[in-house]
């Protein structure tokens, strides 16, 4: 069975982008792949961030982990600072790793704008520590966006580079699972930007948290055109915010968005509006009730993260104490 590893930064209450493109399709690979998945708060103290609310954050995500059916029995979850095994790699790799390949990553030249002096170190080694996170389990296979591809060349070629420096064949090829650009959903507001759980508008975003009365608020506030909806998705390809909430309602009512032009062909947006809102609070409203009920008891979700660190650090722990061997690190004794 190839080991699947996969992480969810806990900067904020995930949103329909991070459940459609991430965490839904989560629950099938368990079926036939041994799967870890991994809250990485490491990574989301690279951007800013509130002290006060990380540890509140973190627990939230893994309950809406396994509110959507991230079951800890059937996978390895927990906290990626839990297991110190990834910073250690992380550092191993950062070693490894050459400046000129780290100047290459097109996600920190977005994510530290334009003051890129002023940016945290912590931003600029970022794939260092996702590569890390994938080769401390030896894991093959990583499902990843189009926007994620990038970084994973950078894991294999920081693998391949540690292999070749040190004589070895110890950290496998990993292999992207990429997931669809239909599975990329798109900000309320703004059609040619990614919906995000850090965008400073709640109104760009549906929370996985959002209650009836909200979800029916933003999908009305949302930005559409006047122009009715055509009979198919070539009909729509100027039209990004409209094209968007027809990918949502095919990705949550599970058919395709061709279907659901044929369906709403001709309709305005006041009405396709309520057809979508009603689509997402059925969807949506068994996910935050169970969320809420095991957010209500704080302590069985911090002991399931608790047995989901043990089981990862047992498999990490021997493969980053053998790459600390192959440097050369004195054991302690
Ligand atoms: N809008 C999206 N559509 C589809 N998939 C998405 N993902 C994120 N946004 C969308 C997927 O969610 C997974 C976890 O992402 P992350 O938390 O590691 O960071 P991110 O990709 O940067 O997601 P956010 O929500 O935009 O977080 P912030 O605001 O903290 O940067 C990934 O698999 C991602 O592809």
């Amino acid at each position: 069975m190839q080991r699947v590893f996969s992480g969810i930064q806990p900067s904020g209450i995930p949103t329909l982008g991070n459940y459609l493109g991430a965490i839904r399709n989560w629950v099938p690979m368990m079926d036939d792949h041994e799967c870890i998945y991994c809250v990485v708060d490491l990574h989301a103290i690279t951007q800013p961030f509130d002290p006060k609310t990380l540890a509140r954050q973190t627990r939230e995500m893994a309950a809406a982990l396994i509110a959507c059916g991230v079951t800890p029995d059937k996978c390895t979850l927990f906290v990626q600072s839990h297991v110190h095994a990834h910073t250690r790699l992380a550092w191993l790799f950062n070693c490894v790793a050459r400046i000129g390949w780290l100047n290459r990553m097109t996600q920190f030249k977005d994510k530290a704008g334009k003051d890129r002096e002023n940016a945290g170190a912590g931003l600029y080694v970022y794939p260092n520590l996702m590569a890390a996170d994938i080769h401390a389990y030896h894991a093959t296979r990583v499902p990843v966006g189009e926007d994620q591809k990038q970084h994973l060349e950078l894991a294999n070629d920081i693998g391949e580079k540690f292999n070749h420096d040190y004589g070895v064949e110890f950290f496998p090829h990993i292999e992207p699972i990429i997931q669809g650009v239909a599975a990329r959903v798109m900000s309320l507001r703004d059609g040619t930007k990614k919906m995000s759980k850090s965008d400073p508008s709640d109104q760009s975003r549906i929370n996985l948290t959002d209650d009836a009365d909200t979800i029916a608020l933003k999908i009305r506030r949302a930005k559409t055109d006047p122009e009715p909806l055509p009979a198919e998705m070539a009909g729509l390809e100027a039209r990004p915010e409209a094209r968007n909430l027809v990918g949502i309602l095919a990705a949550i009512t599970g058919t395709t968005p061709d279907a659901v032009l044929r369906q709403h062909e001709g309709q305005g947006f006041g009405t396709f509006k309520g057809v979508l809102t009603d689509a997402l609070v059925a969807h949506l409203g068994p996910i935050q009730a169970e969320m809420q009920r095991l957010l209500d008891d704080p302590g069985a979700v911090d002991a399931a993260l608790r047995q989901g660190a043990d089981k990862a650090a047992a498999i990490a722990e021997p493969i980053v104490q053998k790459a600390e061997a192959l440097v050369g690190f004195l054991p302690r004794a």
